[in-house]
């Protein structure tokens, strides 16, 4: 197991890859190259560039997040086609350059979604909260400004510019075609791709919806087990395989994570964990919290656990973190809770290898 934490380039992250490499037991980064605009391929030249960087911060660069999937794949259209070859010649460029694993998700038009991004705590820290009746309430396109507004400056990964801009026209195509379509459409992107990362060694990480339940009449679909098993299933390739975030799939409360890991990461299907707590108010309202198992509903123990029992030898990164101790920074990526989330991680990993070799 490799633990890393995400990191955005191009001055557009208040964390130094300094600061990262100084956190114990953090090898690498996750990251992205934010101003390629969906659809076109990474060129590698600036992948380049980017790993040495990394590298020179001596952190390595084997995991991207995310390589976004343009909506006319998701819608099914004609033009995916030439949208699909681009994501391929990605896949070769990421190859070239080291990476193994690619994270993405297959989320139409709404990437992520928080009613608000700094949620002020008892404790007076501040976390992103999710309150299912204001977000059903918001208009997407009047979330999208108060996403931007309440980002600090920081561009929100999901929220790009150029994806807002059509919004409410693919909303509406999207409530015009079934769920049973959607699968489809994803299916052929699966078939399409998992060959050319097979040939380059690359494994694709789906991340599942946030969250995983309706909103505005979209499809979800990467929202529980049965779901999951029906993805993997759609392309039974290993490099067909899951980002598991126990911070999404576990804010729906049927979710029960650890028995989700053990059935997927015993399967060799689970490539990149994202670690995150999170406390319920109700079934569909709930705030981030802190790691640790006493600070949410989700046992850390339990998850850990279960992917050390299934020996999973991917990557895992604290998924957000609150902001803290005046840190000021992009909401959910801060330095200080994440390096404690990760170091937390870290030690219950350590104890579950000590306590194996002692039996
Ligand atoms: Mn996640």
């Amino acid at each position: 197991m490799k633990m890393i934490l995400r990191w955005f380039p191009y001055g557009d992250d208040s964390v130094t890859l300094e600061q990262i490499k100084q956190t114990p037991g953090v090898s690498g980064v996750a990251t992205c190259l934010p101003k390629i605009p969906v659809g076109e391929v990474w060129p590698l030249d600036v992948l380049e560039e980017l790993k040495k960087e990394i590298n020179e911060a001596r952190l390595e660069m084997e995991v991207i997040e995310s390589v976004n999937i343009h909506e006319d794949i998701k819608k099914g259209l004609p033009s995916r086609d030439n949208y699909i070859n681009n994501y391929i010649k990605t896949i070769e460029n990421l190859s070239k350059v080291g990476v193994k694993i690619l994270c993405y998700n297959f989320m139409p038009v709404i990437d992520w979604a928080r009613s608000e991004l700094a949620h002020k705590l008892e404790d007076g820290s501040y976390a992103m909260a999710y309150r299912h009746d204001e977000v059903v309430k918001m208009n997407p396109s009047i979330m999208a400004d108060v996403m931007a507004q309440k980002s600090r400056g920081y561009s929100l990964p999901g929220w790009e510019p150029e994806r807002l801009e059509q919004m409410a026209a693919d909303i509406e195509f999207y409530n015009n075609i079934t769920t049973e379509e959607y699968w489809e459409n994803m299916k052929y992107f699966l078939d399409a791709v998992i060959p050319y990362a097979e040939k380059h060694d690359i494994q694709m990480a789906i991340h599942p919806d946030d969250p995983p339940w309706p909103l505005y009449g979209l499809p979800k679909v990467i929202t529980n087990a049965e779901n999951i098993r029906k993805f993997l299933s759609l392309n039974s390739s290993k490099y067909n395989g899951l980002t598991l975030c126990t911070g999404s799939l576990g804010s729906n409360i049927n979710n029960d994570m650890a028995e989700i890991i053990r059935e997927f990461s015993g399967e060799g299907r689970v490539h990149f964990a994202h670690i995150r707590n999170l406390k319920h108010l109700s079934e569909k309202d709930f705030d981030e919290s802190a790691h640790l198992s006493q600070c949410g509903d989700l046992d850390m123990f339990e998850i850990v656990k279960a992917f050390n029992d299934t020996d999973f030898d991917g990557y895992i990164r604290p998924d957000h973190g609150r902001m803290i101790w005046g840190e000021k920074a992009r909401p959910g990526y801060g330095l200080y809770d994440r390096a404690i989330g990760a170091n937390y991680i870290l030690g219950l990993w350590e104890a579950l290898e000590k306590m194996k070799k002692m039996k």
